[in-house]
């Protein structure tokens, strides 16, 4: 189910976020969406005879020269299953291809999001090493069966048409299988034939670069000269 909405009134103080988001200390901000993400994404109707439909939708990335920690991820929503339950995923991807599938989990971890409209729900991450491509994805479980009431159809995940299309992948599951994404019973990238509307999902990381070797090295030099100061102080 795709439905649209547009606000203009608000688009330029979302672009003055991302213009601000993206100068961070020399942190990376990996992002394809520009700021106003207007179209939710969710299962369609004639899916609600397989039952309750685990999503995972997220951008696939690529490190910006040298490895990084991703201390962030935020992330727009559509709306949510009662619950509002998500889960925050980073895949490092042993082959680099832009293709996640056979991605490898780094991390998740369970929170609570809301439909905050263009603005980004904010998940602080325990720092995690990614290495050239890696993807960001966020999870959550469209319950599309409600005994004794009407079948629920939330459209949880927010994307931006404006965005690149060939990073961003969705997948549908009834348990969405986290650690052979490519076994998943459905798999789209966002530019491909079941696509109604292209876009890129309002997924979004901070990385930190990995310091060099060289610089570890003079790191533990200098520590190493400060301890010798203090010891002959
Ligand atoms: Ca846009
Ligand atoms: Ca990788
Ligand atoms: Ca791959």
């Amino acid at each position: 189910m795709l439905t649209t909405g547009y606000r203009g009134s608000i688009v330029l103080g979302a672009l003055l976020v991302l213009m601000s988001s993206s100068s961070v200390h020399g942190d990376t901000l990996h992002a394809y969406d520009d700021g106003v993400a207007n179209i939710t994404l969710g299962p369609p109707r004639s899916f609600a005879e397989f039952g309750d439909i685990d999503m995972l939708w997220g951008n696939y990335f690529f490190t910006d020269g040298q490895d990084e920690f991703i201390t962030s991820v935020s992330f727009g929503l559509g709306d949510l299953s009662e619950g509002n339950n998500v889960s925050i995923w980073i895949f490092d991807d042993p082959d680099d291809d832009a293709d996640p599938t056979n991605a490898v989990p780094v991390f998740s971890a369970q929170t609570t999001g809301m439909n905050l409209g263009f603005d980004f729900n904010v998940f602080e991450t325990t720092p995690t090493l990614v290495q050239g491509g890696f993807f960001v994805a966020i999870g959550h479980l469209a319950v599309l069966t409600m005994p004794g009431g009407e079948p629920d159809y939330p459209s949880p995940a927010r994307f931006d048409p404006d965005g690149r299309p060939d990073r961003s992948w969705f997948f549908y599951d009834d348990d969405i299988p986290e650690n052979d994404l490519a076994s998943s019973g459905f798999v789209q990238r966002m530019d491909g034939p079941f696509v109604p509307i292209q876009g890129a999902f309002a997924v979004r990381a901070v990385g930190v670069p990995v310091p060099e070797p060289t610089t570890w090295i003079g790191m533990c030099l200098g520590l190493g000269l400060i301890g010798v100061r203090r010891r002959s102080a």
